[in-house]
């Protein structure tokens, strides 16, 4: 079966909340094949068009929510779990600003972490302050911002002007819908790059760290 067929049963296996289909369509399409990209082709576009969706109206709020929460539970439970070594200091940093659309993060962090790269996880829902704080308490080298919303993806501006001084700030990575959306909002919003998926986070964080890891 092709990719986009997979999503589309994946989507509809989420929009009747079949949680063991929606599972089961992952699964078979995971066989002897790279998770983490069959994640990436079946569960991201089945989820954007269940949201473009339901802005026009033809999912309801309570479909969209069950779909992320089932969609959530499948894929924490088919992603490899990778975890830093212990007692390493990561040099890279992830969270999702202000918003709790979690999933999106979820796949970049395994990507990263599979790649090598040891990556702290400062989780989602993470305020502009307590993301500031974090950063100017453990240094890292690159942060990677994940926001789906508008309002939260604009605040990253705040967070760079925040943590401009005292220098040296982090490199700052932006991705999530809204950067999709309009190709230009990173510049805007003063990151240094924005990726549109998990293997863009990999390539700009390579590029960014000049193979550090
Ligand atoms: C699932 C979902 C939910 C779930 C979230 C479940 C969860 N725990 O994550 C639930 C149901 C809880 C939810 C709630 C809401 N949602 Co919602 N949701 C979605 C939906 C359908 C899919 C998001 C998703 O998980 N996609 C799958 C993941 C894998 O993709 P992704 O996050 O885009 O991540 C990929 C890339 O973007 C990239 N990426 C992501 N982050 C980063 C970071 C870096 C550094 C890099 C390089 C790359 C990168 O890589 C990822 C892998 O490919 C989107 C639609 C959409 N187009 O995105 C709406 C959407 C984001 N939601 C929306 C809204 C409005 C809401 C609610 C306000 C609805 C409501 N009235 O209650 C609430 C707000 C919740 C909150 N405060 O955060 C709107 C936002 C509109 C806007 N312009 O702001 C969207 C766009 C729907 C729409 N079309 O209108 N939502």
């Amino acid at each position: 079966m092709a990719a986009d067929d997979r999503a589309r049963s994946f989507e509809r296996a989420l929009l009747a909340m079949d949680r063991v289909g929606a599972r089961d369509t992952l699964l078979v399409a995971a066989e002897g094949a790279d998770t983490l990209a069959v994640a990436e082709s079946v569960v991201a576009p089945a989820l954007e068009r269940i949201g473009d969706d339901w802005e026009r109206g033809a999912v309801s709020l309570a479909q969209l929510y069950m779909a992320g929460r089932i969609a959530e539970q499948i894929v924490s439970e088919v992603l490899p779990q990778v975890r830093p070594a212990d007692g390493e200091r990561p040099l890279l940093a992830i969270a999702v600003l202000e918003d709790h659309h979690a999933l999106g993060k979820r796949l970049v962090l395994s990507a990263l972490r599979s790649s090598g790269h040891a990556v702290a996880d400062y989780g989602h829902g993470v305020t502009v302050e307590r993301l500031v704080q974090r950063c100017r308490e453990d240094g890292p080298r690159v942060l990677l911002i994940s926001t789906l919303m508008l309002p939260a993806a604009l605040r990253v501006r705040e967070v760079v002007d925040r943590l401009a001084l005292p220098g040296p700030p982090p490199v700052v990575i932006v991705g999530g819908a809204p950067f999709r959306l309009d190709p230009e909002l990173w510049r805007e919003v003063g990151a240094d790059a924005a990726g549109a998926n998990s293997a863009e986070a990999i390539e700009l964080v390579d590029r960014f760290m000049g193979g550090a890891r």
